[in-house]
C-alpha cells in the first residue's frame, strides 16, 4: 500500500514519521510533481496537479475538518474524500468558544483596561439570562460547544442544515433548523457562534440582513471560516452599535493583510487561525486507523468524517 503526503503550510517529517510507525506495512512518502501513483492521500490545500497526477487515489484524508480548500479543486467523481472527526479538536474550540463569550459576558475585557490604567473599578453584574447564544452548526465542534457552554448555564440555541433531535448534547439546547428557521434562531441569540463548514450555501452568511437581527447589543465569534462573514457589514454593525463586538479567528485572507480595519478596531478581539489547532498524534492515529480500516475491506460508510462532496461538507 502506498500513502502519499502533501500538506501545504506543514512541516512532513513528524507527519512521515508517524504514518510510517502506524503504518508499518505502508510506502510512505512526500509528493513531489511525478511522483509514483500512490492508494492514499493524506492533504492539507494540495495544489490541482497533485489531484490531475494521483489517479489511482482510493480516499484522501484532510488534515483538518474543513474540506473548503480541497473541494475547490477539481476532484475525480466518485473519489472519498475523509475529513478529520475531532482528533482533538472539539474540545479546544469548546475551551475557545467559552473563553470568548465568558470574557465578554463578564466583561474582563473592560476590567483588564481598568486595571492597566491603574483604575480598581466594579461594575454591575449582568444577568445570564440576557446572553442567549445561538451556535450555527451543530456538527461534530458545535455540539461539543454547546454541551461546555450550558456547563456554564448560558441559554443555547443552536442551527443547522437537519432537524436534530433533543438528545445527548443538544437535550437542552433550543434547536432551529434550515433557511425557514435562521431568523427564529437569530432572533432568540445575542451572542452567534459560528461552527459552519464554508460551502457555497453559508459563504457570506453572516452580513448586514442576518447579523442585524441578532439581539441588541450582539457578539459575534467566528470560529469557521472567515469568508462566512461581509467584513463591510460586521464593521458597519459594530461601528452602529448594534453588535458590542467580536472575537475573530479566521479571516477571508489569512493571515489577515496589513492595513485591514479589523486590526485596529477597538470592539474586535484577534486571533491567529488558532482556536482548535490539528493535533499531529491524534490526526495520524485516526487516519491510519481508517487506512487500515479500508484496506482491511470495511466499507467506507462504516468511518466517520467520510464528506459528502455535493453537500460540501
Ligand atoms: P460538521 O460537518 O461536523 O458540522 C457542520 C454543521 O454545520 C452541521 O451541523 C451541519 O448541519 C451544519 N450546516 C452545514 N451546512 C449548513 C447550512 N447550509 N445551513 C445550516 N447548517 C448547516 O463540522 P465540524 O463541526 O467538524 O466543523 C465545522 C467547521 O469548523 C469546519 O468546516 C471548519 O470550517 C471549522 N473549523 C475551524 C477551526 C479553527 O481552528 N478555526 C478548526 C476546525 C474546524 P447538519 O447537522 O444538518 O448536517
Ligand atoms: C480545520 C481548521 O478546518 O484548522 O481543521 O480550520
Amino acid at each position: 500500500m502506498r500513502i502519499t503526503f502533501c500538506c501545504t503550510g506543514t512541516a512532513p517529517e513528524p507527519w512521515l514519521q508517524g504514518l510510517r510507525a502506524a503504518l508499518p506495512g505502508a510506502d510512505v512518502s512526500l509528493w513531489s510533481p511525478g511522483a509514483p501513483a500512490a492508494d492514499y492521500g493524506v492533504v492539507w490545500a494540495p495544489p490541482q496537479t497533485f489531484i490531475d497526477q494521483q489517479p489511482g487515489l482510493k480516499a484522501l484524508f484532510n488534515i483538518g475538518a474543513g474540506v473548503d480548500a480541497l473541494l475547490r479543486l477539481r476532484l475525480p467523481p466518485g473519489l472519498a474524500v475523509v475529513r478529520l472527526d475531532d482528533a482533538g479538536m472539539s474540545v479546544q474550540m469548546a475551551e475557545y468558544v467559552c473563553q470568548a463569550v465568558i470574557r465578554h459576558f463578564r466583561e474582563f475585557d473592560r476590567a483588564e483596561a481598568d486595571m492597566a490604567a491603574g483604575q480598581w473599578a466594579f461594575r454591575k453584574p449582568r444577568q445570564r439570562a440576557d446572553f442567549p447564544v445561538g451556535i450555527m452548526g451543530l456538527g461534530v465542534l458545535g455540539s461539543r460547544v454547546a454541551q461546555a457552554l450550558q456547563a456554564f448555564d448560558f441559554t443555547v440555541n443552536g442551527w443547522s442544515r437537519s432537524a436534530k433531535p433533543a438528545v445527548g448534547p443538544l437535550a437542552h439546547v433550543r434547536t432551529f433548523a434550515g433557511e425557514e428557521q435562521l431568523p427564529a434562531f437569530l432572533s432568540a441569540s445575542r451572542v452567534l457562534v459560528n461552527l459552519l463548514p464554508l460551502t457555497t450555501q453559508t459563504e457570506n452568511i453572516l452580513n448586514h440582513q442576518t447579523l442585524s437581527q441578532l439581539q441588541p447589543g450582539g457578539y459575534v465569534i467566528n470560529v469557521a471560516r472567515g469568508a462566512h462573514v461581509v467584513d463591510a457589514d460586521l464593521l458597519a454593525l459594530l461601528d452602529s452599535g448594534h453588535l458590542a463586538g467580536a472575537t475573530l479567528d479566521v479571516f477571508r485572507t489569512e493571515p489577515l493583510p496589513a492595513g485591514h480595519p479589523f486590526w485596529q478596531h477597538p470592539k474586535l478581539t484577534l486571533t491567529p487561525h488558532t482556536s482548535a489547532r490539528t493535533l499531529r498524534d491524534e490526526s495520524v492515529a485516526q487516519i491510519a486507523r481508517k487506512i487500515g480500516a479500508l484496506a482491511a475491506g470495511e466499507p467506507l460508510s462504516s468511518l466517520a468524517g467520510v464528506v459528502d462532496v455535493t453537500q460540501g461538507y
